[in-house]
């Protein structure tokens, strides 16, 4: 059986409205502040990797070439919505409202670094893969029977539709039609597997239609495409019309993470191309070159701003008080397991004797 989700666009590669019907929303000031955060979170991508290289932060999970699913969907988003981020989605944590330095405590592997912002319900981010779609689901379900009109968006990769919870979250979100948005980030490869060898479904957008949902597939590189899609499906939801399932198909220029070698399984040369043509920061910049909104000045102070945002943000993380050791035992159960005790005192005993 053939299913036909055509990737949509809303601005091609070389930054042209090719969907007139949103040209009138897209205003100078909404540029402006889409193009602030693709290079805030551009920037402090790269400013993780190159201080997990020193040594100043533990294993890091980079999402550079995916910042317009982040930054679109997150800016989609209003205050009392709920947020499941999975851990490459720090870019949309941030975009929401996240802390710089809350997001570099908790790569620096604080516990401190999942306290939510005062305010907003942002979950801390899901290491088990697919498990916050079951948690999203029941969220939503909550706000749902609290007769809110608060909506929930939970993140997901190409690889978690392969998991249960995927499908367990899908089901119940439909049975109970439910206020979420499923965002899938198709970056095409789930650590070192390409999707071709993990589904046989060629697209993820299909999956909605067992659910009897909408599945929406998209330019994942398109931020306007990201934007107004993410704001619809959550619109639907907030008026009582259920859940969503947008993939948005994009690719991770580098390594799965920071223990990841992505040259073992994949030719580097096609990031390297995908920097020069689809890149969603570029193609912005040649959106607003053609509306003749490109400003050098401005653009080099926003640089300017982000970073230095940045810097003082890592400075407070490096000042942040020692972490205290027993915080790994005491909070991995409300009541200690015997072998936690155990674990425990083998290592305070251990301790004592390096200290004397
Ligand atoms: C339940 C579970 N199984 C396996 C893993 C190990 N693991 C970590 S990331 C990952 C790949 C996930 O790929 P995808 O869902 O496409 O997300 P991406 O990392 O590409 O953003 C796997 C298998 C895990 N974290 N949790
Ligand atoms: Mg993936």
């Amino acid at each position: 059986m053939e299913f036909q989700f055509p990737i949509m666009q809303i601005m091609n590669e070389q930054g042209c409205i090719v969907r007139s019907e949103y040209r009138e929303q897209m205003t100078k000031e909404l540029v402006m502040t889409m193009y602030r955060h693709l290079i805030r979170t551009r920037t402090f991508d790269r400013k993780c990797v190159s201080l997990q290289r020193q040594g100043r932060i533990g294993t890091y999970v980079p999402y550079e070439g995916q910042e317009a699913c982040q930054v679109g969907s997150a800016l989609a988003l209003c205050d009392g919505d709920w947020m499941f981020p999975t851990y490459r989605d720090h870019g949309a944590m941030m975009t929401f409202g996240c802390s710089l330095m809350q997001i570099l405590l908790y790569w620096k592997g604080r516990t401190e670094g999942c306290v939510p912002p005062a305010g907003k319900k942002i979950v801390p981010p899901s290491v088990p893969i697919a498990t916050q779609l079951p948690h999203a689901a029941g969220a939503a379900y909550a706000e749902k029977r609290k007769g809110t009109k608060n909506a929930v968006i939970v993140y997901f990769g190409d690889g978690a539709t392969s998991e249960g919870d995927f499908h367990e979250g899908l089901n119940f979100a439909s049975v109970f039609n439910v206020p979420v948005v499923f965002f899938n980030q198709n970056n095409q490869y789930a650590i070192s597997v390409p999707i071709t060898r993990q589904m046989k479904s060629k697209t993820i957008a299909q999956k909605a239609l067992a659910y009897d949902i909408p599945g929406i597939r998209i330019d994942g590189n398109d931020i306007f495409a990201v934007y107004f899609e993410t704001q619809q499906a959550l619109e639907r939801a907030r008026n009582g019309r259920g859940p969503t399932l947008i993939e948005a198909v994009t690719w991770r220029y580098g390594a799965h993470t920071t223990s990841d070698d992505p040259s073992k399984y994949r030719d580097q040369e096609e990031s390297k191309r995908r920097r020069e043509t689809t890149d969603p920061i570029k193609r912005m910049e040649r959106f607003m070159q053609r509306e003749g909104w490109w400003d050098e000045k401005w653009a080099n102070q926003v640089q300017e701003e982000v970073s230095m945002e940045i810097e003082q943000a890592v400075a407070e993380m490096e000042r942040y008080p020692k972490a205290n050791p027993a915080d790994m035992f005491d909070y991995v159960f409300a009541q200690p397991t015997w072998t936690i005790t155990e674990q425990k005192n083998a290592y305070f005993q251990w301790k004592r004797g390096i200290e004397g």
